[in-house]
C-alpha cells in the first residue's frame, strides 16, 4: 500500500511534533512550574507605590527567562528560512546504494530544509549578494541523513583548515563590524585574491547566482563528492543536485539593493507564502553517478570541492522529488533548533576523502554544543530522527530522557547485554572498507593545483549578459576596496581566468588592463552552467502588479486577474490607495495595497489598466510612472491594456515597439500593448506568455540590471 502524504503532511515527523506543540487555548496561564496566576502585569510591591518584592516568583522567573531566551546565532549561515516537506525516488536505487529511503518511490521521507545566506547575521537583508545554504534533513526509516549544501556547485577553500580564515575575511571587519552581509570590502578580496583556489567560487558568487529570486527557483548541490555503497559494499562517487521545477532564476543587483530596505525578508517571505497558499516548491533531486574504476579519469581530482564534474561528462540522473508543504509553527523551536551535520548519514551513504568534507564531518558537531547548549540537540523535537534511538549515551544539559536501565556501559549482563549492536543486515552503518595507506604530512595534492581551467569554463558558458552582470559586480565589489594592492592583484587573477574579463573590470576600476591573457583560454564551455534557458515549469507563483486608480475599466481588471489566476500568476491591484476603487462603469474593483507600500521591484511584472480617469491620475502620478520606467529597466515583463497604452508612449521606452491603432497585440522585448484589434484578455494572455521568460535580456536598457 503506498504510503499517503496527506497533503504532504509527512506522517512519522507530524505525530512525533504534535504532543509537543504548546496549546494556549486550552487553559489558563501558568508558571514553568504550572500554578496558574491570576495577574501577568502587575510586580508584587510593598504597597501602591512601594518596591519590588524578592518574594515575586512570577516576576522573577518571566524575567529571568526573558534573560535567557537568546542563543548563539550560527556562525555562518545565520540568517534562515526553513520548511518541512517530503522526498519521493522516483525508482529503486538498489543497483547504486543500500540506503532505505531509495530503495520505493511507494514511500515517501519526511524532511526539513533551512535556506540561508551566509556572512550575514540573523537580522540580516535576505537579498544580499551571498552563496545561499540549502541544508535538507531526511527523517529516514534508518536514523537522519543531512545533505548540507549551497546553491553553489564548488567551494572557496580546498581544506577545512582554512575555513575560519576565509570565514574571517568576508565577515564584518572585525574593528568596526562593517559592513554587514556584504564581501564587497578590503579583507574579503585581500584573501581571495592571495588564495587563487578560491577564484571558481568568487566568479560564481559574482553572478547572478548569488541573488536568487526566490529560495523555490534556486539549484542546490551537495558539493563533494559523496559515495553511494550498495549492498554487497561496493562504491559508487556522487554529487547530488537539486534542481527546482520552477526553473533557476535571480534578481538583478540593482533590484537586491533596493529590496534590502523595501523588504529585507523577501525570500524568506516568498517560501512562506508560497506555502501558505499552496503553491509548495519542488524540487528534482539528481545524481552524477562515477564507477570508483574511473576515479582518475577526469583532468580534476572528484576529491577537490572547488571543482564540478561537467554535466556534458557526466549527466546528471534525476532520481525523486522534494515537495515542501508546510511551514513551521515556531522559528525558534524549528528554524532555529535545527542542527545539521555532514556526519549525519545513513547506510548506503558515506565520505569520500575531500578535505574539506573530512573537516565539516568534525565542525557541525562541535557547532551544535555551543549553539545548542550541549550534547542533547539531538533530542529537541526538529532533530529527533523518527528511527528510534538507543544508546548507553547519558546525562548533560537538557536531557529529555528517562532512562530507566541501571546499565549505561558495553558490556553489561545487568541489561542482558542491551542495546545490542546490529549486524549489517539489520541496518548497521558500515563505513565503506576503503585502503588507506599514507605518511603523515601537511601537503595539498597536487591534483588540486589546476584553480583557473574551471573557473575559465565558467566564464566561457555565461550569456552576454551574465558576463555584463558578472563585470559589474567586479566593478562594484573591487570599488568598495580601498586598497589599490589589492584591486590590481584580483585583475591580475582575473587575467589567468580570462583576458577579456580582467580587461573590463579593470577598465571599471580606472586600472591598467593586462597586456595580454596570463593562460591561454582553453575556449571549452558548459551550457548547463548558464542560467540562459532554465525557465521551469512557466510563469505560475509569480507575481503582477496591476496598476489602477479611480475609474479604471472593470473589464480590464476582471480579465487581468481572471486570465494571470488562471495561469497561476498572484495579480494583486495597486493604486495610489488600497480599498476599493470607482470604475469607469460607476461599479468598484478592490484595490489590494498601496503604490506607496509596494515597489516595482517586488514584483516580476507591471501592468497598467485602461480606464481614461485612472490612466490620467497614473500618468501624474510619479510613483505610478517610476514602477513602469523601473521594471522595464530590471528587463521585466510590462504591458498597458487599452488607453493605458498612450501613457506608456509617453515613457519613450528605449528600442520598443508599441501597437498603433487598430493592431492587434504586440510584444516588442516583453513590453506587451495593443491597439483596437484585441482585447484584455489577449494582453493578459500574451503578457503572461512573456512572464515565464523570466526577463527579457535583449532589451537596449543602459547597465541598470547590472
Ligand atoms: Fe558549512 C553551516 C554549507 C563548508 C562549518 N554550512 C552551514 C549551513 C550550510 C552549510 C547550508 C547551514 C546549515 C543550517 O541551515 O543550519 N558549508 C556548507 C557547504 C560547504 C561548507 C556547502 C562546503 C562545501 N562549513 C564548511 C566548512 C566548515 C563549515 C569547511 C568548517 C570546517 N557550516 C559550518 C558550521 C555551521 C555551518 C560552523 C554553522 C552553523 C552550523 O554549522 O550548524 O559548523
Amino acid at each position: 500500500m503506498p504510503q499517503q502524504d496527506q497533503g504532504g503532511r509527512t506522517p512519522e515527523k507530524q505525530e512525533q511534533l504534535d504532543p509537543l506543540r504548546d496549546r494556549p487555548e486550552d487553559g489558563h496561564l501558568t508558571t514553568n512550574s504550572g500554578t496558574r496566576l491570576h495577574d501577568t502585569d502587575n510586580s508584587l510591591s510593598a504597597g501602591e507605590r512601594g518596591p519590588t518584592l524578592m518574594e515575586d516568583f512570577h516576576f522573577r522567573e518571566k524575567i529571568t527567562h526573558f534573560d535567557h531566551e537568546r542563543i548563539p546565532e550560527r556562525v555562518v549561515h545565520a540568517r534562515g528560512a526553513g520548511a518541512y516537506g517530503h522526498f519521493r525516488p522516483y525508482e529503486s536505487l538498489a543497483e547504486f546504494t543500500k540506503a532505505d529511503f531509495l530503495q520505493d518511490p511507494d514511500r515517501s521521507t519526511p524532511v526539513f530544509v533551512r535556506f540561508s545566506t551566509v556572512a550575514g547575521s540573523r537580522g540580516s537583508a535576505d537579498t544580499v549578494r551571498d552563496v545561499r545554504g540549502f541544508a535538507t534533513k531526511f527523517y529516514t526509516r534508518e536514523g537522519n541523513y543531512d545533505l548540507v549544501g549551497n546553491n553553489m556547485p564548488v567551494f572557496f577553500i580546498q581544506d577545512a583548515i582554512k575555513f575560519p580564515d576565509f570565514v574571517h575575511a568576508v565577515k564584518p571587519e572585525p574593528n568596526n563590524e562593517i559592513p554587514q552581509a556584504q564581501s564587497a570590502h578590503d579583507t574579503f578580496w585581500d584573501f581571495v585574491s592571495l588564495q587563487p583556489e578560491s577564484m571558481h567560487m568568487v566568479l560564481w558568487l559574482m553572478s547572478d547566482r548569488a541573488l536568487p529570486r526566490s529560495y523555490r527557483m534556486m539549484q542546490g548541490f551537495g558539493v563533494h563528492t559523496f559515495r553511494f555503497v550498495d549492498a554487497q559494499g561496493c562504491g559508487t562517487f556522487v554529487k547530488f543536485h537539486w534542481k527546482p521545477l520552477l526553473g533557476t532564476h535571480s534578481l538583478v543587483w540593482d533590484e537586491c539593493q533596493k529590496i534590502g530596505g523595501q523588504d529585507p525578508d523577501f525570500n524568506r517571505r516568498d517560501l512562506w507564502e508560497a506555502i501558505e497558499t499552496g503553491n509548495f516548491p519542488e524540487y528534482e533531486l539528481g545524481v552524477q553517478l562515477v564507477p570508483e574504476k574511473d576515479e582518475f579519469a577526469f583532468d580534476f581530482d572528484l576529491l577537490d570541492p572547488t571543482k564540478i564534474i561537467p554535466e556534458e561528462i557526466v549527466p546528471v540522473r534525476p532520481i525523486g522529488k522534494m515537495t515542501l508543504d508546510r511551514n513551521p509553527d515556531n522559528f525558534f523551536a524549528e528554524t532555529e533548533q535545527i542542527a545539521f551535520h555532514t556526519a549525519h548519514v545513513v547506510p548506503g551513504i558515506d565520505f569520500t576523502n575531500d578535505p574539506l568534507l573530512q573537516g565539516r564531518n568534525f565542525s557541525y558537531l562541535d557547532t551544535q554544543l555551543i549553539r545548542l547548549g550541549g550534547p542533547n540537540f539531538e533530542q529537541l523535537p526538529v532533530n529527533r530522527p523518527v528511527a528510534t534511538v538507543r544508546n548507553n549515551q547519558r546525562d548533560g544539559y537538557g536531557q529529555q530522557r528517562i532512562h530507566p536501565a541501571r546499565a549505561a556501559y558495553a558490556p553489561n549482563s545487568l541489561s542482558g547485554g542491551c542495546p545490542a549492536v546490529a549486524s549489517p543486515d539489520h541496518g548497521a552503518y558500515l563505513h565503506y572498507a576503503e585502503r588507506v595507506d599514507g605518511a603523515k604530512i601537511r601537503k595539498r595534492s597536487e591534483s588540486f593545483n589546476d584553480h583557473y581551467s574551471q573557473a575559465t569554463l565558467f566564464w566561457n558558458s555565461m550569456a552576454d549578459w551574465e558576463k555584463e552582470h558578472i563585470v559589474a559586480a567586479y566593478r562594484f565589489e573591487l570599488g568598495k576596496v580601498d586598497t589599490r594592492e589589492i584591486r590590481e592583484r584580483t585583475v591580475d587573477r582575473l587575467n589567468h581566468i580570462d583576458n577579456d574579463l580582467a580587461t573590463r573590470v579593470a577598465e571599471g576600476l580606472g586600472l591598467t588592463p593586462p597586456a595580454g591573457p596570463a593562460i591561454p583560454n582553453h575556449g571549452r564551455s558548459s551550457p548547463a552552467l548558464s542560467m540562459a534557458g532554465q525557465e521551469g515549469l512557466g510563469p505560475a507563483t509569480r507575481k503582477v502588479a496591476v496598476l489602477a486608480a479611480d475609474g479604471v475599466s472593470a473589464a480590464d481588471v476582471r480579465a487581468l486577474r481572471d486570465t494571470l489566476t488562471a495561469a497561476g500568476v498572484i495579480a494583486e491591484v495597486l493604486a495610489p490607495h488600497p480599498g476599493e476603487l470607482r470604475t469607469a462603469d460607476g461599479g468598484t474593483v478592490a484595490a489590494d495595497k498601496a503604490l506607496t507600500t509596494m515597489a516595482s521591484t517586488l514584483y516580476d511584472g507591471v501592468v497598467l489598466a485602461g480606464g481614461e480617469e485612472s490612466v490620467r491620475t497614473l500618468a501624474a502620478n510619479g510613483r505610478a510612472v517610476h514602477y513602469l520606467t523601473e521594471a522595464f529597466a530590471h528587463n521585466k515583463t510590462v504591458a498597458a491594456v487599452g488607453d493605458a497604452v498612450e501613457l506608456l508612449r509617453t515613457l519613450r521606452l528605449p528600442g520598443v515597439r508599441l501597437a498603433e491603432d487598430g493592431d492587434g497585440v504586440v510584444d516588442d522585448h516583453g513590453v506587451v500593448s495593443a491597439g483596437g484589434g484585441a482585447g484584455p484578455t489577449e494582453v493578459a494572455e500574451t503578457f503572461t506568455e512573456a512572464l515565464a521568460n523570466h526577463r527579457h535580456w535583449d532589451r537596449e536598457v543602459d547597465g541598470v540590471a547590472a
